[in-house]
């Protein structure tokens, strides 16, 4: 070997060291959805700004597809700080953290811009910031667009056809209350058990937003979706405070920051998944029903209402959130 290629395998190797060594640390980010879905690639566009802004010292990997577990186990796991990073729904959290049930009562939202407005305002910090008692930190919110329901039986166009149905919900009282007082039979259970439990009858349907209706395969084997659009629950994005105590006050700001210009990017991405998801759920030939009166649908949330709004923190939390854009 020549003294000059030496050399050269010498300078390439340092430069491979020094690269790995200048990537201190690269955060494990957790997200049920597949690679591509909104979430995910809010995710890692968070994780290109955390990397710009600390020079390559840390970087972000997203685990999509629920590589790491179902959203239950994965909150878990970034309590515990086996995950850094964990994108869920709020709806999960709502037996472990009571604050956010607010945000996952069925119509608690007008729109999504009254969303919006909610989350970005002080009212979303308040409740990012009761995170740090579960060993977490609420870094953002992200949207969700709006929940309806579907099934593999028949074109639901009232609160009457919904009874004796049996609808999965995600893993949280408020949705199995919510069904409940539709007349339905809820049961909870991990997302990606859905679809088979849908396909082999052991549920009728669920109920999601247009791009996790389209990405999971769902509509493949539920060919009804009623656009009554009971929830609005934000998305949020937590870290695991284990994880959050290692970095520097200075990286902690970088992280925080990030999370947060991230949000805008994501919101862009979800309109357009939206509509693209829309698009190819009616291409496939799924019965869309669009003409459903939600008078009913929100007056039999009532006692749901009246069973998980009790404390004085929380019913001044709904009448804030009421007032919030009014
Ligand atoms: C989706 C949400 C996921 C997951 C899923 C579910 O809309 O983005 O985080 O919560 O719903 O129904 O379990």
């Amino acid at each position: 070997m020549t003294l000059k290629a030496t050399f050269a395998g010498a300078a390439m190797l340092a430069l491979i060291a020094g690269h790995a060594g200048a990537q201190d640390l690269v955060l494990k980010s957790s997200d049920t959805h597949p690679d591509g879905y909104p979430t995910v690639e809010a995710v890692k566009h968070m994780g290109e700004l955390i990397s710009e802004r600390t020079d390559g010292r840390i970087a972000v990997e997203v685990f999509h597809s629920a590589q790491l577990g179902e959203e239950k186990d994965t909150i878990e796991q970034t309590q515990f700080g086996v995950i850094d990073l964990n994108r869920v729904s709020l709806g999960p959290f709502n037996n472990i953290l009571e604050e956010t049930k607010v945000f996952s009562l069925p119509f608690i939202f007008r729109s999504t811009e009254h969303m919006h407005q909610v989350v970005d305002g002080p009212i979303g910090d308040e409740i990012l910031a009761e995170f740090e008692n579960h060993g977490l930190v609420g870094l953002a919110y992200y949207d969700s667009g709006s929940r309806s329901f579907y099934n593999r039986q028949k074109p639901i166009t009232s609160v009457e056809d919904i009874s004796g149905m049996k609808f999965r919900v995600m893993q949280s009282d408020v949705f199995v209350d919510m069904v409940d007082a539709l007349g339905g039979n809820a049961t909870p259970m991990p997302y990606g058990e859905v679809y088979s439990a849908i396909q082999t009858g052991v549920i009728d349907g669920a109920e999601n937003n247009w791009p996790s209706f389209e990405s999971s395969g769902h509509y493949e084997v539920a060919g009804y979706y009623t656009l009554n659009q009971h929830l609005i629950v934000p998305e949020v994005l937590v870290m695991s405070k284990t994880s959050w105590d290692k970095l520097s006050a200075e990286d902690q700001a970088i992280v925080r920051q990030a999370a947060k210009d991230s949000v805008a990017h994501m919101r862009e991405l979800w309109q357009a998944r939206e509509a693209a998801s829309e698009q190819k759920v009616r291409a496939a030939g799924v019965e869309i029903i669009t003409d459903i009166d939600k008078t009913p649908f929100i007056e039999a949330m009532v006692p749901v209402y009246e069973k998980h709004v009790t404390s004085e923190k929380l019913k001044d939390l709904v009448l804030r959130i009421q007032a919030t854009g009014s």
